[in-house]
Formats: structure tokens, C-alpha cells, sequence
């Protein structure tokens, strides 16, 4: 089953992981460089082990494609993961959103990178630059928190769009499940977009931890077989990449264990 290579990320931290005291002051097991490989045409990789919350990661990609960087728009939908980071306007700072569709370059122009992404896969699709990134080294101090999933790049290969992600730092218990369900949202949108079926999720990790207080959780987890995973629908084809709504992504088959409950680390 593919959700086996999360487990044994997971049980690889808890067996070897280098215990260091980490920025946010909690303490985690980390490892250095590791990747996970999903087929999406065999199902849609949200993990089965514990629930995630998968109408919060659709409203998450949702905004991020928007170019909003206010958590207005999450809170109005219940999704409350950016609150604790936010000013007292809601402000994030140029995050993810903001890199994404307005990078401002040292002439003062904007650049939409996904605009263009869609326009390469379409036009270019050889191209080896098929990619956009968030880590706008000029802009990080002012970011509430820099690009953790910073950079993507894609590909195309018998009518199939893979995509690949690059996490700087992932929180492997309460992060990575919904990172890697919203970088596959993204391949279905694209490839969707593109006229393309959907092919790889390639996911690489740089920093891969558990927090010092997931631990028990962990090893709950690790105690779950995974099940078959989903299938996601899109039941319309939007005008283009930013016209998507959270009633056009249907869930089928989604039959988890339970959540697990953990603190995050902020
Ligand atoms: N983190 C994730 N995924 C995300 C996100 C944050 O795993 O999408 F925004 C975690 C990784 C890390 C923390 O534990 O948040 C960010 O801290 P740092 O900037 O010190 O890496």
C-alpha cells in the first residue's frame, strides 16, 4: 500500500530520528533528505490511518491560488491552521499566495507564476522549467512563517502530468498528510486545466521531523492498517486555474481511522 511510506517515514523517526531542540522550543526527531512516491491515477494519496481534513486543505489551495495572504477568507470557511501566525488584521505577510501570483521583481513588476506554469504545460510541455517557487529570499522577513512545500516543478510524459514538491521542513505528523493531499490537489487542477491525465506525485523532504509531542501519537498511528485510499472527482471544468470552488472537488471511498489529536508547534 502507498501510504506504507509515510508509516515507515514515521516509524524511521521514531527509531533513529537526531533529537535537537528546534526553533519552536518543543524538541523533535529529524532526518535529512527523504522522498515519497504517489501514483495518483491509482487514487487520491490522503492518508487512511487517521482522518484528514481535507475540506481545510481544498480551502487552503483554493486561497493560496487566489493570492490572498489574509486569513479572512480561511476563517469565513472554518479553517482556522494559519490563526496563530496571523497580525491583528489577519495579515500573513507576502506568503505563499502572494509569491505565487504576484512575485515582485527588482524592476517593480509583478509575475504570475502560475499563469505561466499553466501556459508552459500547455504550450511548452517538454520544457524543464515547468516550476514556481515561494522562497523569495528578499521578501522572507517579512513572511509570517517562509515556504515550508517552497518549490514545484512538473512534467509531462504520455499525456500524464506528474508533479514534484520539495518541503524545506515538514511536521511529519500534522503536516505532511495535508501537504501532500494539497500538492496532488494542485496535479488534479493542472492537469485538468491542461487536458492532461494525472500521473506522479513525487514528494522530497529536506528536514523531516516528529515533534517531541507527537510521539505517543505516532506510535498509535503505526499501530493502523491503511485502507484504500479515495478518488477525487472534479464534477466542472472551471474557466481556469483560479476559478475553482470547494464544491468541485468530490471525495469518494474516504473511509479513515480516526483523528488523532495533537498540539502544533508554533
Ligand atoms: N510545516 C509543515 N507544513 C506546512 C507548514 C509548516 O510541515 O505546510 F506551513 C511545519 C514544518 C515545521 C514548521 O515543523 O511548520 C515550520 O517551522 P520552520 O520554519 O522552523 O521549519
Amino acid at each position: 500500500h502507498p501510504e506504507r511510506q509515510y508509516l515507515d517515514l514515521l516509524g524511521e523517526l521514531l527509531a533513529n530520528g537526531d533529537y535537537r531542540a528546534d526553533r519552536t522550543g518543543v524538541g523533535a526527531y529529524s532526518l535529512f533528505g527523504r522522498q515519497m512516491r504517489f501514483d495518483l491515477a491509482q487514487g487520491f494519496p490522503l492518508l487512511t490511518t487517521k482522518r484528514i481534513f481535507f475540506r481545510g486543505a481544498v480551502h487552503e489551495m483554493i486561497w493560496f491560488l487566489s493570492g490572498d495572504t489574509n486569513v479572512g477568507y480561511l476563517r469565513d470557511n472554518g479553517v482556522t491552521i494559519w490563526d496563530e501566525w496571523a497580525d491583528e488584521n489577519g495579515e500573513l505577510g507576502p506568503v505563499y499566495g502572494k509569491q505565487w501570483r504576484a512575485w515582485t521583481g527588482p524592476d517593480g513588476r509583478t509575475h504570475d507564476q502560475m499563469g505561466e506554469l499553466v501556459k508552459g504545460i500547455r504550450e511548452n510541455p517538454a520544457s524543464r522549467r515547468l516550476l514556481f517557487t515561494g522562497w523569495n529570499v528578499g521578501e522572507l522577513d517579512r513572511m509570517a512563517l517562509p515556504p515550508c512545500h517552497m518549490t514545484y516543478q512538473f512534467h509531462v510524459a504520455d499525456g500524464r502530468l506528474s508533479g514534484l514538491v520539495f518541503q524545506r521542513s515538514a511536521d511529519v505528523f500534522l503536516g505532511l498528510g495535508w501537504n501532500v493531499a494539497e500538492a496532488a490537489l494542485l496535479i488534479h487542477m493542472l492537469a485538468q486545466q491542461c487536458d492532461l491525465d494525472v500521473g506522479e506525485l513525487v514528494w522530497m523532504g529536506g528536514d523531516v521531523h516528529l515533534y517531541a509531542n507527537h510521539v505517543d501519537q505516532a506510535r498509535q498511528q503505526l499501530e493502523r492498517a491503511p485502507r484504500q485510499f479515495p478518488r477525487l472527482d472534479l464534477l466542472r471544468r472551471p474557466a481556469d486555474l483560479f476559478s475553482y470552488a470547494y464544491e468541485d472537488f468530490s471525495l469518494a471511498g474516504y473511509d479513515p481511522h480516526p483523528a488523532i489529536a495533537a498540539a502544533v508547534a508554533v
